[in-house]
């Protein structure tokens, strides 16, 4: 499988979950692997992207993502391989941060983006964990700024998943119909607090015949969007199917969900309105974030993927906070003593639900 020379990731024809890329850290050519070094982060400069450095850095990025999340049993050792040795490096200097263009100045988020309406958002408040921010100030993350957030996009066919992500990943947009083969992904670049951040978007076919490749793609997911047509009220019916059977391939409690109505610019403001009502309900009985966008306008649209990776980066932070603190060896007033590998029970978890997720 070629990666290399990659933008937008695309394949000829549909990916099989046994021919999902597999790189091995020690397999990475070497510009792959010059990829990372510890520096501190230029300055970021305004939006204009030099698109031969934007595919360099996803280069590296692919390989990252491939090794973090292909669903083949060597993609995950890898994986384990890839963040071992990035902890090491983490250790060694904490602004351990990939080389490559600083993100543009419109993926940098300072503070915590807002909800699209407070009557079906999965947090109200405003700001960051006091316990993220003090961590992101000090430059403590971890791997955090290593990995990626995988997002999965699901919905029926021609209720414009792929448009979305095409507007914002490269502000585009097609009015063209060209239907999804299997999956795609992108990967998006963030600044979050002063950490790099990722996103890895997966796109996924809404045809009927795609659905089984497709859904081998569920697994891992952080995020899950399950996106409707604002036109088309049989789409909406069909989300609690999509979500379902996303949510089936992941640990119960481990993902974020939002409920997407798109092509807002093809209705008025009262007809909008009136749609929402009942998207606002089924979000509620989903446990999911509602939002209305338009890939046409671009409304929206770099809204809601802010608050998908502000909320996505908070939670690994908390998580990584957490498995960092259940390393430490505990003696406390009695004889209690715990380390990584105690059996479950004895560990305190911070569930995805204390913190607000599905
Ligand atoms: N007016 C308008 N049209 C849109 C919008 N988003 C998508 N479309 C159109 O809707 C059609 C379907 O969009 P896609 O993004 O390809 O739909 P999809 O959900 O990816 O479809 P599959 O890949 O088959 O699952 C295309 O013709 C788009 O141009 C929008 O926000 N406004
Ligand atoms: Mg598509």
């Amino acid at each position: 499988m070629v990666i290399a020379g990659c933008g937008a990731v695309s394949w000829k024809r549909p990916l099989l979950p046994q021919e999902a890329p597999v790189a091995t850290v020690t397999a990475l050519p070497n510009h792959v692997r010059d990829s990372f070094r510890c520096e501190p982060r230029p300055d970021p400069v305004p939006d204009a992207r030099d698109s031969s450095d934007v595919a360099g850095s996803r280069r590296a990025l692919v390989a990252m993502v491939i090794a973090a999340t292909g669903p083949t049993r060597t993609g995950r050792a890898a994986s384990r391989a890839f963040a071992t040795s990035a902890g090491h490096s983490a250790r060694m200097r904490s602004s351990l941060t990939p080389l490559g263009p600083p993100v543009s100045r419109d993926r940098i988020i300072t503070n915590f983006p807002k909800w699209y309406t407070p009557h079906a958002c999965l947090q109200l408040k405003e700001h960051f964990h006091g316990q993220v921010s003090a961590t992101c100030q000090h430059r403590n993350t971890g791997t955090v700024g290593l990995r990626l957030s995988k997002v999965v996009v699901v919905g029926d066919l021609y209720v414009g998943k792929t448009s979305l992500i095409h507007r914002f990943c490269k502000n585009v947009f097609d009015r063209d119909y060209k239907a999804t083969i299997g999956v795609d992904f992108e990967i998006e670049r963030f600044e979050i607090t002063g950490i790099p951040y990722s996103l890895q978007i997966w796109d996924t076919a809404g045809q009927e015949k795609f659905k089984c490749i497709a859904s081998a793609y569920y697994r891992g997911a952080q995020v899950i969007i399950t996106a409707f047509d604002l036109t088309d009220v049989q789409t909406l019916e069909h989300t609690r199917q999509w979500l379902e059977d996303a949510l089936r391939e992941n640990e119960p409690g481990s993902c974020f969900v939002f409920l997407v109505g798109t092509k807002k610019d093809l209705l008025s403001g009262a007809a909008c309105e009136q749609a929402e009502v009942e998207a606002v309900r089924l979000a509620n009985e989903m446990k999911a974030e509602y939002w209305s966008v338009s890939a046409k306008t671009g409304e929206n649209v770099k809204a809601f993927f802010s608050r998908v990776a502000a909320l996505a980066f908070e939670q690994s932070v908390l998580q990584d906070l957490e498995k960092r603190n259940s390393t430490r060896l505990q003696v406390g007033d009695g004889d209690l003593i715990r380390m990584e590998g105690s059996p479950p029970e004895t560990q305190e978890s911070t569930t995805s639900s204390s913190l607000g997720c599905c």
